[in-house]
């Protein structure tokens, strides 16, 4: 995809749009009279001067009434396409939208940053503290969730027309403190002050069933009869372009209880049994599941994927109906996109409304759900991979069920003649395990990436090498069977949030050495490549970065109460704890560091200050006890008067994106360690890079391409590739040996078993212990050496500022590939163009 494709594509949408810009007095004026308006809705008869709070959501609601304009305006347009319209409809169907806080990114789309400053001012408030009054919509885990926002702004910002579909969880990902250096979960009450953001939509709202039976019906049909019935009524939020008028939608729903109130059990007294079924359904809005939690509530996770697939479907086909008047037509005009596995119920859902409710035959409705549907896989992690227990599928869902078996049954039939004989490969790819082994129970379970494959006609992975892996290992052998499925669409970030919004110090200065366009198109940064020796533009990148750094400093003080040196290299590792992501290995050489400046506390040592923050899964007990051992190694490290500003380690709590947005602009150095092979692609390094942090990374996901984006020299890359991984496993790995033979690791690991980051207490690591000794599945001892090795070259390099700067400009400019527009441009080409139904 060249940058001139990519304009191609833009200017093709927007042909079929067909407004005009407002000018931009009447928008300021606009702004300040529903400002006004709303601020005195809010203040009612109060004649106190408004809160913080008061002013936020006076301006959310005023920036909603705006945009709302805009978003009819993009609806009725879309409308109009008709048959001949270069593209379809996506509809992308996702668990997960980490979208963060909306104002910032809301008047900086409309351009109106400056009439609310003035507006907050003559309220005596800044606009910045006012902007933080807003609570994070974390409606996600990490990467998956954020992708999924970033591509809504990419939507609008490319004029696709588009649905994002999701849920509306009233708790978003818990919060998290810390208490005794452990963490703490605490739900996410996020819309307690409620939500300027929504339009709750009244009149758009479908019947969602569970349980009940499947009845035969004479002329042979099948019809489900469930016995629950729920409804779900759509909440939209609206997600501005910033360089048009257009505006793209997250449509969320909202589950509630289709009949009232049980009325004799009313009238007995007994208001619990009357309002139960209520209950039961609001349920289903109530959380947002960390991705890998493994306990109860399993079932209550696969009614949330049913209903955001039912409600988004049912909505899919009233719309084209409306548009189009036919189903006939319904896959070469919409593209139904799966946000990995969890909305993978969708083809059996469609499947159903066209055979059960619209009366097609399974043939033409499977044609359109095959040219409709198509899979996006997030990690190789089997673990990660969902089946579901035939037998709860069956109770809840009996219908979908036998339309499963149904795809399976033909699927299967179609193998046995390509591949007579092969009963290996069919048991291997059928939708159905049969026996899941270790852990299964000897269950029988469907394999929700299966169906999403089988169902698809594009599936692909999120980095090129994820993608070739892909095939390689998790899917080999779907890949053999259709070779020309397979695809890769490497991800990317907007620049609107991860530059121009999160650090306007750096964008001003972009703006002054390369212009505004940057903003549109991001492989403009390449323009700064000429620029990476003039010695000016260094110097104004180093100031940026230092006042950013300040700011975080403050941060650090204000939470933690820990005083860290501005000057000092600030070493960075943000995203969810997780093992395989190794903040463990971090956390190793924070020690070996600690270790060596004690030994030697004259030595010419780069001031360091190590950053982590991140949410373990409340179940995930390796994570949290990563955690614990992050806070106790800082406790010690950082109270020891021998070390003073040498090192400082710091855990940041409750990560999310607002976070994120503070911590990034001032990273020097991004923690992108991986063990080689399992970060499907990253899009937190991309981030980084983009605001001139450089990478210490291995040879994995997205960091492999943007090593070579930015030339590998670079970046800091160290580390096992993924072909010595699978070599040494090969062969038997064993850590210990790396432990043997290697004094300092040695050091560092006795240091932590017998206790002296826990006060004595040698039981506290004895599982992280174990496990880096025993199997060490990560190989954490086998990447130590390089790792600590690598960590001395950046300290090196450090010290020379005016190479650093060079480096950090080099960096940014070789950032241009991975804005979430190129990558979107690429889906459309690849993925959801007619073009691609062949
Ligand atoms: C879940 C689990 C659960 C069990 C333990 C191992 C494991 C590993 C990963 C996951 C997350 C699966 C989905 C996900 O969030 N993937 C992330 O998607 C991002 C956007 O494509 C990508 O940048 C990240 O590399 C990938 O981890």
């Amino acid at each position: 995809m060249t940058a001139s494709a990519l304009h191609a594509i833009k200017a093709r949408f927007k042909s079929v749009t067909t407004m005009n810009d407002k000018p931009q007095s009447e928008m300021q004026a606009q702004l300040q009279a529903q400002f006004k308006a709303a601020l005195q809705r809010e203040l009612s008869q109060s004649t106190q001067a408004p809160s913080r709070e008061t002013l936020m959501r006076a301006a959310a609601s005023a920036c909603r009434e705006l945009l709302s304009q805009r978003w009819a305006a993009t609806q009725a347009a879309d409308a109009q396409r008709g048959e001949q319209a270069p593209v379809r409809r996506v509809h992308y169907l996702s668990m997960e939208f980490l979208m963060g806080r909306a104002l910032g990114n809301a008047i900086a789309a409309l351009g109106l940053d400056e009439t609310l400053r003035e507006a907050f001012a003559a309220q005596g408030q800044a606009l910045p503290d006012v902007l933080e009054r807003e609570h994070d919509a974390a409606l996600g885990n990490g990467g998956l969730g954020r992708l999924a926002a970033c591509f809504l702004d990419s939507f609008a910002e490319l004029g696709l027309p588009s649905f994002g579909y999701g849920l509306r969880y009233e708790y978003g990902m818990f919060a998290q403190a810390i208490q005794d250096g452990r963490q703490v979960e605490a739900p996410d009450d996020w819309l307690a002050l409620g939500n300027a953001w929504e339009v709750p939509r009244p009149e758009l709202r479908y019947p969602v069933g569970f349980g009940g039976r499947v009845v035969a019906e004479a002329d042979g049909s099948r019809h489900w009869q469930p016995a629950e019935q729920l409804l779900a009524q759509a909440v939209d939020f609206i997600v501005p372009a910033h360089h048009s008028e257009r505006v793209s939608t997250l449509r969320q729903w909202q589950a509630s209880a289709a009949k009232p109130i049980d009325f004799n059990a009313f009238c007995r007294g007994d208001y619990a049994a009357a309002a139960q079924h209520r209950v039961a359904a609001q349920a289903i809005n109530w959380v947002l599941y960390p991705d890998d939690s493994t306990d109860a509530g399993r079932e209550l996770r696969l009614k949330q994927e049913a209903l955001l697939v039912s409600a988004s479907l049912q909505d899919l086909i009233a719309r084209h109906l409306r548009e189009f008047g036919t189903l006939h037509n319904l896959g070469k005009r919409n593209a139904i996109h799966l946000n990995d596995t969890h909305p993978a119920l969708a083809p059996a859902e469609l499947m159903r409304l066209l055979l059960d409710q619209h009366g097609l035959q399974w043939d033409e409705a499977w044609a359109i759900t095959r040219d409709a549907v198509s899979y996006t896989n997030h990690t190789l992690m089997p673990e990660a991979l969902e089946k579901w227990p035939l037998q709860m599928i069956e109770a809840l869902l009996p219908r979908h069920l036998e339309i499963i078996f149904e795809i399976n049954q033909r699927f299967m039939d179609e193998l046995r003649q390509r591949f007579p004989g092969d009963e290996a490969l069919m048991s291997r790819v059928s939708l159905i395990e049969e026996d899941g082994g270790y852990g299964s129970g000897g269950e029988r379970r469907v394999r929700m990436a299966h169906l999403a494959i089988v169902a698809s006609h594009r599936v692909n992975g999120v980095a090129a090498l994820h993608s070739e892996l892909m095939v390689q290992t998790i899917f080999a052998d779907y890949a053999r069977i259709w070779p020309e499925r397979f695809h890769n669409v490497t991800n990317g970030v907007t620049p609107r949030r991860w530059l121009q919004q999160c650090n306007p110090q750096l964008a001003a200065v972009l703006d002054r050495h390369i212009g505004q366009g940057w903003r549109q198109d991001l492989s403009e940064l390449a323009k700064l490549k000429g620029l990476a020796k003039d010695a000016a533009v260094v110097q104004q990148f180093l100031g940026v970065k230092r006042a950013n750094k300040e700011r975080l400093a403050a941060l650090i003080r204000r939470e933690l109460g820990v005083a860290v040196n501005p000057d000092s290299l600030f070493d960075v590792q943000i995203k969810r704890i997780h093992e395989y992501k190794r903040q463990l290995l971090n956390i190793l050489h924070v020690i070996a560091r600690y270790q060596a400046i004690v030994a030697n506390p004259q030595a010419n040592w780069t001031p360091r200050t190590v950053v982590i923050a991140g949410k373990a899964a409340s179940a995930y007990f390796m994570a949290k006890l990563i955690i614990q051992l992050a806070h106790d190694v800082g406790r010690v490290v950082n109270s020891d008067p021998r070390v003073g500003d040498k090192l400082k380690l710091v855990f940041l709590p409750n990560y999310g994106v607002s976070l994120a947005e503070t911590i990034i602009p001032a990273a020097d150095l991004s923690e992108q360690i991986s063990t080689a092979g399992t970060e499907a692609s990253g899009t937190g390094n991309m981030k980084f890079a983009m605001n001139g942090a450089l990478t210490i990374g291995t040879w994995d996901g997205a960091n492999i391409e943007m090593a070579e984006a930015m030339g590998v020299e670079n970046m800091f890359v160290f580390g096992l590739r993924t072909d010595a991984v699978a070599r040494i496993k090969a062969l038997g790995y064993d850590p210990r040996l790396h432990v043997e033979e290697n004094k300092q690791l040695q050091a560092v690991i006795d240091a932590i078993a017998t206790g002296q980051f826990s006060a004595g207490d040698t039981a506290r690591y004895r599982p992280l212990v174990d496990k880096l000794l025993g199997s060490d599945p990560y190989m954490l001892m086998a990447d130590f050496a390089d790792y600590v090795a690598t960590q001395a070259r950046v300290d090196a390099l450090y010290q020379d500022q005016a190479a650093w700067g060079e480096r950090a400009v080099l960096n940014v400019a070789g950032m241009g590939w991975f804005s979430a527009d190129r990558t979107i441009a690429e889906y459309v080409e690849r993925v959801w163009s007619v073009k691609s139904l062949g």
